[in-house]
């Protein structure tokens, strides 16, 4: 008898469930723990595929579920510039996840090697790590045994951030090259970080210390390393004061009822998480689970809670890399733009367009999507309201910034700090510790507390809400996701509920990282909001069964 094909035999350990669809979502696949085994298995398959038909570039491999329960778990691939997987590869991706059998699996591997023209005598390369999930190791199990089934290449960098890795990913595919971004391990990152962010500071001071919640993940660690890497408090440095970082117990991750903590409880619970103990006029920020999403906060002097989201960090960078460009001399030869996506807040959009007079592009959700928007920009500014995003410079406007001769000790001062931003924002996808430094740098400039920030404009109440229904597929949007083109007749419902409310716009699709259904809702007062929310979601639940 033939001996089983090497990826057969290793696939036959990691077995599809039989009665599952699988599918590569907004951030790759991501499902409860228990059942991912296999589609990490195909995930490694597939990056060995990737790095094959890029001629033995290094992919990244990310196992996490973010800003989901700790008993979710997901997979995602960085391509090698340490972005996320090109759109049509995803397509290859379900097809990998769903082969119904090992010998499928095998054939659909052999098609794409044929279809595909990928050479098999290239040594496929593969970078991964996780997040602090218990199921973490077990699924590095399957992730290494397609790795070594694939003859593949590895390094596992245990645990990281998101951006982290995406990172390392980068600097592992540049080095020795024009584009070379850092070093290429944890401690190249600390060190260009803290490097760009002692530049971009000069003598400016801090004015009180800033309560970051890590959502009990991976980024607690990450933030107390990177901490180290930073000036202390008594040489002037930022005081940051880590809260929710126990990643001992991984049940207390993003934990939203008994631990309240995280970037996505902040948002949709629109408080404080209680362990982040604000003062009046304190800054305080969370984290998601893989600390690529960040959530300003502060509670005012009459105690009402104020959310400084993605939209308002877009806002704050927008507007003073915009002065920047302008005080170095660089205003006219850099076009700035943002990105956002329809959970943007209309006020937000309307002070971009109105008082900044810059342009907004508006794209489904999902990073992937917005990255791609922002690099049509010299400086693309990009953010998901939920704290996704971060600046993307062009090569052309790196070209301009890092050629141009001051004409002053005003543009000189200026352009330091421009120079400085471009080496500490994560250059390859959100990141919530560069983005955070960023904000501080922003306010420490311009001397605001969050109350200045805050004042910039005022949001129209919103609400956000997550719906349960049977097959949340059914959902399917148009217009950047604006509007529903099925099931039939619930779009003409919903504008039917929006036609009702001043200043009312609300839509609903489904999620790509949960199973639900997410509604969107503003309106002219917040009572008006969670009616118009609420409704919609009366329409949502009625239409899904
Ligand atoms: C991921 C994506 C984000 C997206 C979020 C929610 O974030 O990277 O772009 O906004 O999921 O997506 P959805 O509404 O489709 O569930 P994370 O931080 O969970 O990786």
């Amino acid at each position: 008898m033939a001996s089983q094909h090497p990826i057969a035999a290793a696939s036959a350990k990691f077995p599809k469930p039989a009665d599952r669809t699988f599918q590569y979502g907004t951030a790759g696949f991501r499902m409860k723990a228990a059942i991912l085994d296999s589609v990490v298995y195909r995930a490694g398959l597939l990056a060995a595929l990737r790095s094959r038909k890029l001629n033995g570039q290094i992919i990244g491999v990310m196992i996490t579920a973010s800003h989901n329960p700790p008993d979710d778990n997901g997979v995602k691939l960085v391509d090698p510039m340490g972005e996320m997987l090109e759109g049509t590869w995803e397509a290859y991706a379900t097809i990998l996840a769903n082969a119904p059998s090992d010998q499928a699996l095998v054939e659909a591997y052999d098609k794409f090697t044929l279809d595909m023209k990928i050479d098999s005598a290239i040594k496929p390369r593969v970078i991964f790590a996780r997040d602090t999930r218990a199921s973490g190791p077990r699924l590095v199990t399957a992730l290494v045994a397609a790795l070594e089934a694939s003859g593949t290449e590895y390094t596992d960098y245990k645990l990281l951030t998101t951006p982290q890795l995406h990172y390392i990913t980068r600097c592992l595919n540049t080095k020795g090259t024009t584009y070379e971004y850092g070093e290429p391990n944890e401690q190249g990152y600390y060190e260009k970080l803290s490097a760009a962010f002692r530049a971009a500071m000069g003598t400016k001071k801090f004015n009180g210390s800033v309560t970051v919640d890590c959502a009990n993940g991976v980024g607690g660690p990450k933030l107390r390393e990177l901490i180290k890497y930073l000036p202390s408090p008594t040489e002037g440095g930022l005081e940051i004061k880590v809260v929710n970082d126990d990643v001992v117990e991984p049940e207390r991750l993003n934990h939203q009822i008994s631990y309240q903590c995280g970037a996505d409880f902040v948002k949709t619970n629109q408080r404080a998480p209680p362990s982040s103990h604000s003062t009046p006029l304190a800054r305080c920020a969370s984290l998601d689970g893989d600390a690529d999403r960040i959530m300003y906060y502060f509670v005012d002097s009459d105690n009402s809670f104020h959310l400084l989201d993605g939209d308002r960090i877009a806002t704050l960078a927008a507007l003073y890399i915009g002065d920047l460009a302008r005080n170095a001399g660089l205003g006219e030869k850099l076009k700035v733009g943002v990105v956002q996506t329809a959970y943007a807040n209309g006020a937000s959009t309307a002070y971009i367009t109105q008082d900044l007079k810059l342009p907004v592009v508006c794209t489904p959700t999902g990073v992937k999507h917005l990255h791609h928007a922002a690099t049509k920009f010299d400086v693309g500014v990009y953010f998901e309201a939920n704290g996704h995003g971060t600046v993307l410079f062009s090569d052309v406007a790196l070209k301009r910034i890092n050629k141009y001769e001051p004409q002053s000790p005003a543009q000189s001062s200026a352009l330091d700090v421009l120079r400085a931003l471009t080496a500490l924002i994560n250059q390859t996808v959100g990141d919530a510790l560069s983005d955070l430094l960023l904000v501080e740098i922003i306010l420490a400039h311009k001397s605001w507390g969050p109350k200045e920030w805050d004042l910039t404009y005022t949001d129209l109440p919103n609400r956000l809400g997550r719906i349960e229904v049977a097959d949340r597929n059914i959902f399917k949007t148009t217009d950047a996701e604006r509007k529903l083109e099925s099931p039939p007749g619930v779009q003409v419902q919903i504008d039917a509920l929006v036609g009702k409310y001043k200043n009312g716009r609300s839509f609903a699709r489904a999620s790509g990282t949960e199973d639900a259904v997410r509604v969107y809702a503003e309106a002219a007062t917040k009572g008006e909001a969670d009616e118009l929310a609420a409704k919609v979601a009366d329409v949502v639940k009625r239409a899904g069964g």
